[in-house]
C-alpha cells in the first residue's frame, strides 16, 4: 500500500489537529472517526467512481452540535461534505481527493420527533433512513409516499438534499412535494428552525425549497416535516410484456384515462436490463411465458376500500391484449408476488453493477417523447460504440428514464468509462432536442458539474451562483458539487 500522504493544511488557523481536537470537544469520542479503516467507507461513492480523502469524519448527535461544528469549520476555512446513506449515483457526497474537506455524517441523528395522524405529518431527523421514516409513517397508519431502491440505506437528509424522485412521482411528486418544514444549519452555524407543519404559509420567500435539491451546497438539513398520505388498502401490480416503447406509452395513457388517481407507479424496463437482473440476482424469475424486448410494470393503489382495483387492472389489460398493445401480462396474486415483481425492477442498478462498467444517464423528457428518446438514444449510442448494450429503464410515468449504457461484453471497463463524457454527451444531445433534462432525480453531484454551464448557463447559473455566494460566501459547503469548476 502507498504511504498515507500528510493532510493538506487548512486554509487558515492551526491545522487539522487543532480543528480535530476542537471538534472532539463538541461531539465527544463517539462523534469522531479518525482511523483510516473507519473513514474509508465515507471516502468512496456507491458506484466506486470517486476515491476521495478526508482528514476525519464527524458524526454529531444533535442540531446544536452540527451548528457548533460548522461554526468551527467556518472559522478555520475548512470545507464540509455532508453525507447521508452514501448512495449517490453522481458522487454528490464524496470528499475531494486532496483531503481538504471533512465529512459530516448525520447518521446519529435519526430520531422520530413527532408523527401526527390528524395533521398527517412526520417530523424526523435527517440521519434516519428513508425506510425508518416509512415505518414511522406506517406505525401511524399512514404512508410516506416516496419509494426508491436504496431506501434501506438512503437517509432523509440526502433524499431531500437531492430532491429524490423514485417510483411514485407519477402520483405524489418528488421529495420537494413532501416537505412542509425544514431545520437547516447554515454555513455560518446559524440555524433555520423551520419545522412548521402548515399546508398554507405565505410569509415571504419559501426558504425550505432552496435547500431541497441544493445537494448540501447551501446548508445542512438536520430535520424535516414530511407530508403523509392515507395508506392504500387495495394494491394491484402487473408485469406486462409490450411490443414497443410506443405500446408502453399507450398502455400508460390507458391506465391514466381509466383512473389517474389509482396509478401509483408506471415503470419501463428493457429486455436487456431484465436479462441482467435474471442473470445476476439470486431468486429472480420472470413471471411471463417468454422474454420480451420491452416491459412495463404498473401499480394501482387506493385508500378506498372495495374500490375494485383488480377488475380495473383486468379490464385495461384485457383490452390492451386484444388491441396488441400488450403481448403478455402477469397480475400478482399476493403481496409476496407483488414484491417479487418489484424486485425485478428495483434490482436493475445492482444487476448492472455486477455486470461491469456502465455509464448512467438519469434523464427526463416530456412523457410523450419517451419512445423518441428510446429509439434515437439507442441509434446514437450504437453508432458511437457499436457493441455497447443499451439498458434503459425507469419511471416512465413521470418522464424519467435511466438511459444507461453497459460496456460491451469483454471490453476493458476502464477504457469504456474513459469515454463517459462522450457517451453522456451523445445521449444528452437527444435529450436536449426533445426538451429534456440531463439530471431528473439523481442530481448534479460531482459527476455532472461539467454540464451545468451548457445547460443552465447565463442568468440561471448566475442566479444560482449569487444564492450560493449569499448563503455560503466562503464556499465551505460541498464545494465540489453542483457548480462547474471555476464557477463558485
Ligand atoms: C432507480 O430508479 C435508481 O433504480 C437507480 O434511480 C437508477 O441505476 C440507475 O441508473
Ligand atoms: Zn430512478
Amino acid at each position: 500500500m502507498a504511504p498515507t500522504p500528510p493532510l493538506a493544511p487548512p486554509a487558515r488557523g492551526g491545522g487539522f489537529q487543532e480543528l480535530r481536537n476542537a471538534v472532539a470537544e463538541i461531539v465527544g469520542p463517539t462523534g469522531l472517526l479518525t482511523e483510516a479503516a473507519d473513514i474509508a467507507p465515507y471516502e468512496t461513492d456507491w458506484r466506486g467512481l470517486y476515491h476521495g480523502r478526508t482528514p476525519f469524519v464527524v458524526r454529531p448527535a444533535n442540531t446544536a452540535e452540527v451548528a457548533s461544528v460548522v461554526r468551527l469549520c467556518a472559522a478555520h476555512g475548512v470545507g464540509i461534505v455532508p453525507q447521508g446513506g452514501n448512495t449517490s449515483m453522481v458522487g454528490g457526497a464524496t470528499p475531494s481527493e486532496d483531503a481538504s474537506q471533512i465529512v459530516l455524517s448525520l447518521a446519529r441523528m435519526r430520531r422520530v420527533r413527532d408523527v401526527d395522524a390528524v395533521d398527517m405529518t412526520l417530523t424526523i431527523e435527517a440521519g434516519a433512513t428513508w425506510k425508518a421514516a416509512q415505518q414511522a409513517a406506517e406505525g401511524a397508519g399512514a404512508l410516506l409516499p416516496l419509494s426508491i431502491a436504496s431506501e434501506g440505506s438512503a437517509q432523509v437528509g440526502g433524499i431531500l438534499a437531492t430532491n429524490a424522485g423514485g417510483n411514485n412521482t407519477v402520483r405524489y411528486g418528488n421529495a420537494r412535494d413532501l416537505v412542509l418544514g425544514l431545520e437547516v444549519v447554515l454555513a455560518d452555524g446559524s440555524v433555520i428552525a423551520g419545522l412548521r407543519r402548515l399546508r398554507k404559509d405565505n410569509t415571504g420567500y419559501c426558504l425550505r425549497q432552496l435547500f431541497v435539491g441544493a445537494e448540501g451546497t447551501l446548508g445542512i438539513i438536520t430535520a424535516a416535516v414530511l407530508r403523509l398520505v392515507p395508506r392504500p388498502v387495495e394494491v394491484e401490480v402487473a408485469l406486462c410484456a409490450v411490443p414497443s416503447p410506443e405500446a408502453a406509452l399507450d398502455l400508460f395513457t390507458r391506465f391514466q384515462r381509466h383512473d389517474p388517481a389509482a396509478v401509483q407507479a408506471f415503470e419501463y424496463m428493457s429486455g436487456t436490463g431484465m436479462d441482467l437482473v435474471l442473470a445476476h440476482i439470486p431468486g429472480a424469475t420472470l413471471p411471463l411465458a417468454e422474454r420480451a424486448e420491452h416491459y412495463a410494470l404498473v401499480e394501482l393503489a387506493t385508500p378506498r376500500p372495495r374500490a375494485g382495483l383488480r377488475a380495473a387492472m383486468e379490464e385495461v389489460l384485457e383490452m390492451a391484449l386484444a388491441d396488441g398493445i400488450v403481448a403478455d401480462a402477469a397480475i400478482a396474486e399476493s403481496g409476496a408476488r407483488r414484491a417479487a415483481i418489484w424486485r425485478l425492477r428495483e434490482e436493475h442498478a445492482e444487476a448492472q453493477r455486477l455486470e461491469g462498467a456502465s455509464v448512467k444517464n438519469d434523464v427526463s423528457v416530456p412523457v410523450s417523447k419517451i419512445p423518441d428518446l428510446l429509439r434515437r438514444g439507442r441509434a446514437a449510442c450504437e453508432s458511437l460504440i457499436p457493441r455497447c448494450r443499451i439498458v434503459p429503464f425507469g419511471h416512465m410515468g413521470d418522464g424519467n428514464i435511466h438511459f444507461n449504457i453497459a460496456q460491451p461484453v469483454g471490453a476493458d471497463p476502464a477504457a469504456f468509462l474513459a469515454r463517459s463524457h462522450e457517451i453522456m454527451d451523445t445521449v444528452n444531445a437527444v435529450v436536449r432536442d426533445l426538451g429534456g433534462s440531463f439530471s431528473a432525480e439523481h442530481g448534479v453531484g460531482r459527476l455532472k458539474t461539467y454540464l451545468m454551464r451548457e445547460w443552465r448557463g447565463g442568468a440561471e447559473l448566475e442566479t444560482m451562483r449569487r444564492i450560493k455566494a449569499a448563503l455560503d460566501p466562503a464556499g465551505i459547503l460541498n464545494a465540489s458539487a453542483v457548480f462547474p469548476v471555476g464557477h463558485s
